[in-house]
Formats: structure tokens, sequence, C-alpha cells
């Protein structure tokens, strides 16, 4: 199976992107909008891998001293828009403790540097700089802990599921 550890967003958040979304819609910019369900931070990618206890015990004895995130603007990787966040130590050492982990228990996963960000649209019609950056506000969040995610490929787009 397909897995993820991701932080999943609370209502604020999800609504503050949706807003977002609407904005770019009736901007005219198409392409694949992450549907309001869907929406996440990815903290590790594990890809496939078919022991979710192993990742579960893991995420389990990591402790996380609960911590603020707040969203904070958007930008773009080529045709994929995101949504950013504030810079957060506690994030970052959060997802340091895990990888850390993670890998001395030599469970696989996609090392690239973590760049915090929610894709909020993927295959984007247009250049990011044709519309411009909108407003995100700053919807905030405390985070206490982290999800297992699966992914699986649905009849129209993907379906992430926590396990
Ligand atoms: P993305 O939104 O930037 O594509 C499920 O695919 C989640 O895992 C997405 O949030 C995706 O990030 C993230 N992810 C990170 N590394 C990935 C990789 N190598 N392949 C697929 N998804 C990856």
């Amino acid at each position: 199976m397909r897995l993820f550890i991701a932080i999943q967003l609370s209502e604020s958040m999800r609504n503050a992107i949706s807003d977002v979304q609407y904005l770019l819609k009736r901007q005219g910019v198409r392409g694949n909008y992450t549907p309001r369900e869907n929406l996440h931070l990815t903290l590790v990618f594990i890809g496939e891998y078919n022991d979710p206890d192993r990742v579960h015990d893991i995420i389990e004895h990591i402790p996380i001293e609960p911590f603020e995130l707040s969203l904070n603007g958007m930008g773009a990787f080529g045709d994929l828009w995101w949504i950013g966040l504030e810079p957060s130590g506690e994030l970052q050492g959060y997802v340091r403790r895990l990888r850390h982990v993670m890998a001395e228990a030599g469970i696989p996963f996609d090392r690239k540097r973590f760049s915090p960000h929610i894709t909020m649209l993927r295959r984007a019609s247009i250049d990011i700089m044709k519309v411009g950056i909108q407003p995100v506000g700053t919807a905030k969040m405390v985070v206490d802990h982290a999800s297992l995610m699966r992914s699986e490929r649905g009849r129209s787009g993907m379906i992430y599921t926590e396990i």
C-alpha cells in the first residue's frame, strides 16, 4: 500500500484554503484542485510499504509537544500551487525526529528536504505570476498528533484515508 505521514488540517484552515481556491477559480485558473477533504500537510512520504503497524508504532513512540501552525502565503513548484506555513522550529524538529527513527528502523521514505506546503492545485492552467498572490489569511491550528495516511487512486481522483 502507498503510505505517507501527514497532519490533518483543522476546519478553519480548510475553510481558508477553500476560499483561496474559490478566488482562483473565479479568476479562470483551471486545473486539478485538491478537494477539501484531501487537504493535508505531508511530513514524510513513504510510498509502497506493507507494514503500517510498524509505522504506527513509531508515530506513537515519538511524543509531540503540542505546537501551533499558521498558514502563510502561497506559491508554486511549476504547475503545482501550494499554501505555505509560517516557519516553525517545532514542526521541523518533529519531522527530524520522525525521519531519524524511521531511518533507524529501516523503513523506506523519500529523503528529499522537508519543505512544508499544502498542495491546493495541480496542473494549473496558467503561470502563477499571471494571477498573482491571493490573500491567504493566517488561520491557525494546534498540532498534537500526526496521521498515517493511505493513498489510493479512486474513480474520480485520489482517496486519502487515515489508517
Ligand atoms: P505533493 O502534494 O507536493 O505532491 C501524497 O501523495 C502526498 O505525499 C502529497 O502531499 C505529496 O506531496 C506527498 N509526497 C511527497 N513526496 C512524494 C513523492 N515522492 N511521491 C508522491 N507524493 C509525494
